[in-house]
């Protein structure tokens, strides 16, 4: 098979890396290769933070007004709704991720960069009204400056989108370094804002390794912002480069999150529920509803329900439109999710579905839906994140064991409460340490609403009306009306 063969965006211009490396992104419905890409080292990512810096102090982009970021953001917004198929297919080919999720993903996307472009006019600063009344004060919001954004595999143009446009927003500029394992559309995504009208080096892509690329990228000095989305130890990392220069920080670090199903709920809704929870995407996404916390008295209906509804889930290739769950993302990822399944079973979990490869043609790296009864809560793979289609399930008698159970977690990113009772519904979003609450329904996104967690999730939101000021500086300005000379310099003001 001919591979196909991507450039990175540095400066406007499409380049090779200066070494000449390369790297290969794999198929995983296929487990082989299909594309080549640049593998970019210091040298790589020093040219695109210096083109950036460039580009964020020339007047061809500091110079603009927010009204007509705005309007860049929109062109954006709209060209991507106009390549939005191919942009789908790709970022399936790339990760594996069903078509019907990336189609839905791409389709809205527009709506991040529409939302966002109308948000890029409406940073108000301050006047302030002081207790000095020869002074006058007012604040303003600025942008930051260099940003990078750290992008992981499961859903790359959806978290890109979500930094991206905020940042470019607030007038700075950025560099993305997308995953080694899903680069693609995040360059062509790097198009079409060149296409939009984006001076050269506003956007900038490199592609490469993490502790390479991504960690020359994050420690870089001229990098003002880092705004990261992936797994807690990379984090880690990622938090210590930028005590380098005190670069600022968001990060959303998946979590471990419950979903809890009370006696009184719509099982059948509970049960579309959690399959979305852990089934679609293939357990890969950040609020993956992982821990199923059930009501004994629904427990064994609730259970059989969800394997007969699990049993029908079509798994194939995830370009296939019939198909309902795809592959691992990566072989690792896939290694992952099948230790701690075996740990699991050793530490005491039940299996109860699922648990292997499922008999398909080919090499790709698919796993069954898979369910695992635990009867203590303290088990690895209920506070573990699998990042699989792997669901963990437990019995709760009542509202305070279930609410004691859900916060037991070093996570706080995401829950699901399924109940008619409203008081219950209302006193667990307020009592549950997460960043998101789903009542009735489960992972629902919309670019006005935020996104982020509590706890080891995370810090920083994503999304939502405050999304832009996350990429500001507040500047504080004061002016003396007064007409006398200035009093004693020794005391204060
Ligand atoms: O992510 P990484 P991985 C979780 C999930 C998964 C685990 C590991 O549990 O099993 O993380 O996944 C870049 N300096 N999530 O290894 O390493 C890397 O190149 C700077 C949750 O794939 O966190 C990629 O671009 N950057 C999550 C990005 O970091 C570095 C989504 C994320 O990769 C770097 C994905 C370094 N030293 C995984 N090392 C979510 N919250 O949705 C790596 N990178």
């Amino acid at each position: 098979m001919t591979l196909a063969r991507f450039q990175m965006c540095i400066d406007g211009q499409w380049v090779d890396a200066l070494s000449g490396k390369t790297f290969h992104s794999l198929n995983p419905a296929l487990g082989e290769a299909w594309a080549e890409l640049p593998d970019a080292d210091e040298a790589d990512v020093e040219r695109a933070v210096q083109a950036a810096q460039r580009a964020f102090e020339a007047p061809a982009w500091r110079g603009l007004s927010a009204t007509a970021r705005g309007k860049l953001l929109r062109r954006l917004g709209d060209l991507i709704g106009a390549r939005k198929e191919e942009l789908a297919q790709l970022e399936s080919r790339d990760n594996g991720k069903l078509i019907r999720e990336t189609r839905g993903q791409v389709g809205y996307l527009p709506e991040f960069f529409h939302y966002t472009a109308g948000l890029a006019d409406k940073l108000e600063g301050g006047t302030l009204p002081l207790d000095k009344p020869d002074m006058f004060a007012y604040t303003v919001h600025e942008p930051i400056g260099v940003v990078a954004g750290i992008i992981p595999w499961n859903s790359p143009l959806y978290l890109t989108a979500i930094k991206l446009a905020p940042a470019l927003a607030a007038g700075n500029t950025i560099v993305l370094k997308p995953s080694e394992h899903a680069s693609a559309t995040i360059l062509e995504l790097a198009r079409l804002a060149l296409e939009a009208g984006f001076p050269a080096g506003v956007v900038n892509v490199v592609t490469g390794y993490g502790p390479s690329t991504g960690a020359a990228l994050t420690r870089h000095p001229l990098v003002r912002k880092i705004a990261f989305t992936g797994g807690a130890a990379t984090a880690r990392h990622v938090v210590r480069s930028s005590a380098e220069n005190f670069a600022k920080l968001s990060l959303e670090l998946g979590g471990k999150s419950p979903n809890i199903i009370f006696a009184d709920a719509d099982l059948e809704s509970a049960v579309n529920g959690a399959v979305a929870g852990i089934y679609a995407a293939s357990g890969q996404s950040c609020v993956a509803g992982s821990r199923l916390l059930v009501q004994d008295a629904v427990y064994d209906e609730f259970v059989a329900r969800l394997i007969e509804r699990a049993r029908r889930i079509r798994i194939g290739n995830p370009q296939d439109d019939a198909s309902e769950m795809g592959p691992m993302a990566t072989e690792q990822q896939l290694a992952i999710v099948e230790r701690m399944v075996a740990q699991a079973q050793s530490e005491g979990a039940t299996l109860l579905m699922g648990g292997r490869r499922p008999a398909l043609d080919g090499n790709g790296w698919y796993y069954e839906p898979t369910l695992l009864a635990c009867a203590r809560h303290d088990l690895t793979i209920m506070q573990e994140e699998v990042f699989g289609p792997v669901a963990a399930v437990i019995r709760f008698k009542d509202e305070a064991e279930a609410l004691a159970m859900a916060n037991d977690s070093q996570f706080g990113l995401a829950a699901g409460i399924w109940t008619r009772d409203l008081g219950r519904a209302h006193r667990l979003a307020r009592d549950v340490r997460s960043g998101i609450i789903w009542v009735n329904t489960y992972r629902a996104v919309s670019a006005m609403a935020p996104i982020g967690g509590f706890k080891n999730s995370g810090y920083g939101r994503e999304s939502g009306i405050d999304s832009v000021l996350a990429y500001t500086e507040l500047k504080t300005v004061w002016i003396n009306l007064s007409p006398a000379p200035m009093p004693d310099p020794f005391v204060m003001r």
